[in-house]
C-alpha cells in the first residue's frame, strides 16, 4: 500500500503516524522523503487496514493499494486450485466438468423427481432446483419453500444427486442442513450477515455474481464466506446487467479466466440467467466450457411452457440431454489442447 502525505507535515507528527501504523497493523513501513512530498510504503498484510481511515486523516493526500484485499480468496497465497469434494465422493475444480441441471422452481413430486431421473441418465452430477425464490414481484410464484426442500431431498433419495438449492435467509439455515451445495444468489451476493452465517458452515457454497457487482466485490464476498472458517466456496458467473437489452443479462465470459488468474476457488457458469433464452442457452455454454470453467448450471423443465418460474430460459430434457453429451466431448477435447 502506498500513502503520499501533504507536504510540509512535520517530521513528529509523521513518526507517529508510521509508529501507529506499525504497532496497530503489524506492517513495516518505509518512508521516501522528496523535496515536494514524503511517500509511505507499507508492506506486509495490508487487507485489515480500513482506506477509508487512511483517507480519512488530513495529512494524507492519497492511499493506493497495491494488494488485493482480498487473502483467503486470493491465489497468490494458495496456488493450487482449491477442489471440492461432495459427500457422495464428486468433486468440483479437479479438471472434470460439473454439470448442476434442473428447474428454476420445484414445482411437485412428480416434476422434480422426473427431470432429476432425466438429467442424471443425460451426466448432470448435481441436481438443481429452487424452494426458496427471490421474485422480482411479490405477487410472482414464491417457490414452495420448506416443502420444495423436502422434495428435493426426496429426489436426491431416488437418484442419489446432490442437490443445489438457493437460500434467501439464514433465518432457515437449518432447513439446509442435507442439501449438499447452498447457493447465494445474485440478489443476496452482498448479504454480508448471511454469508457470514454461512462461513460457519462446513458445507459447499456456491457463490453468484451480482448482476451489479464487480469480480473484486464478488470475491470480497466470497472471503466473508472463508473469512469464517468454510473455504468450500464455488464461484458462478450469471451475467451482469449493461445497457444491452437484447440477453436477459450480458454474459462476462471473461470474468472465468480473470477469476480463476485471481483466484484458487472453481468457477462455474449458469448460462440459463445470463441468456433468459432457451435457444442461446446452448451457445453460451458451448463458450463457457470452452474458456475453462469447471462447471454448469442449466435450467431443465419438462414442459417450460407451463413452468411457473423462468420457462422462457429452460431448455426441456430431450434439448438437455444433447447439450450435456455435446458438453462433455468438448471437454474432454479443450483438455487435450
Ligand atoms: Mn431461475
Amino acid at each position: 500500500m502506498i500513502i503520499v502525505l501533504k507536504p510540509g507535515e512535520k517530521q513528529e507528527k509523521i513518526q507517529n503516524f508510521v509508529e501507529k501504523l506499525t504497532d496497530k497493523f503489524g506492517v513495516t513501513v518505509n518512508t521516501w522523503v522528496g523535496n515536494h512530498s514524503t511517500v509511505l510504503g507499507l508492506i506486509g498484510d495490508t487487507t485489515v487496514i480500513d482506506i477509508e481511515y487512511l483517507q480519512a486523516q488530513d495529512f494524507i493526500e492519497s492511499v493506493k493499494r497495491v494488494q488485493e484485499p482480498y487473502k483467503k480468496a486470493n491465489r497468490k497465497f494458495h496456488p493450487d486450485n482449491t477442489v471440492i469434494t461432495l459427500d457422495n465422493g464428486f468433486k468440483i475444480g479437479d479438471g472434470s466438468l460439473a454439470i448442476m441441471a434442473g428447474p428454476c422452481s420445484v414445482e411437485s413430486e412428480e416434476q422434480i423427481i422426473e427431470i432429476a431421473e432425466k438429467v442424471k441418465a443425460s451426466g448432470a452430477q448435481l441436481l438443481r432446483g429452487g424452494a426458496f425464490k427471490p421474485r422480482t414481484s411479490p405477487y410472482a410464484f414464491q417457490g414452495m419453500r420448506a416443502e420444495g426442500l423436502e422434495l428435493l431431498l426426496k429426489a436426491k433419495e431416488k437418484t442419489g444427486l446432490p442437490i443445489v438449492t438457493e437460500i434467501m435467509s439464514s433465518d432457515y439455515i437449518d432447513l439446509y442442513k442435507d442439501v449438499d451445495v447452498i447457493q447465494v444468489g445474485t440478489r443476496n451476493m452482498q448479504n454480508f450477515e448471511m454469508l457470514k452465517k454461512l462461513g460457519e458452515l462446513d458445507k459447499p457454497i456456491l457463490l453468484k455474481r451480482g448482476f451489479a457487482n464487480t469480480i473484486e466485490e464478488m470475491l470480497m464476498s466470497a472471503e466473508y464466506i472463508m473469512a469464517g472458517g468454510n473455504e468450500k466456496v464455488i464461484l458462478c458467473e450469471r451475467g451482469i446487467r449493461t445497457y444491452e437489452t437484447a440477453t436477459r443479462n450480458t454474459l462476462d465470459i471473461s470474468a472465468v479466466p480473470v477469476l480463476k488468474k485471481l483466484s484458487h476457488l472453481p468457477v462455474i457458469v449458469d448460462p440459463s440467467h445470463a441468456s433468459g433464452m432457451s435457444w442461446l442457452v446452448e451457445h453460451l455454454s458451448v463458450a463457457s466450457t470452452a474458456i475453462g470453467a469447471d462447471g454448469l448450471m442449466i435450467e431443465v423443465h419438462n414442459d417450460p411452457a407451463h413452468a411457473l418460474s423462468d420457462g422462457a430460459q429452460s431448455i426441456t430434457p430431450n434439448q438437455f440431454d444433447e447439450l450435456a453429451n455435446k458438453l462433455f466431448k468438448l471437454h474432454g477435447a479443450v483438455k487435450t489442447l
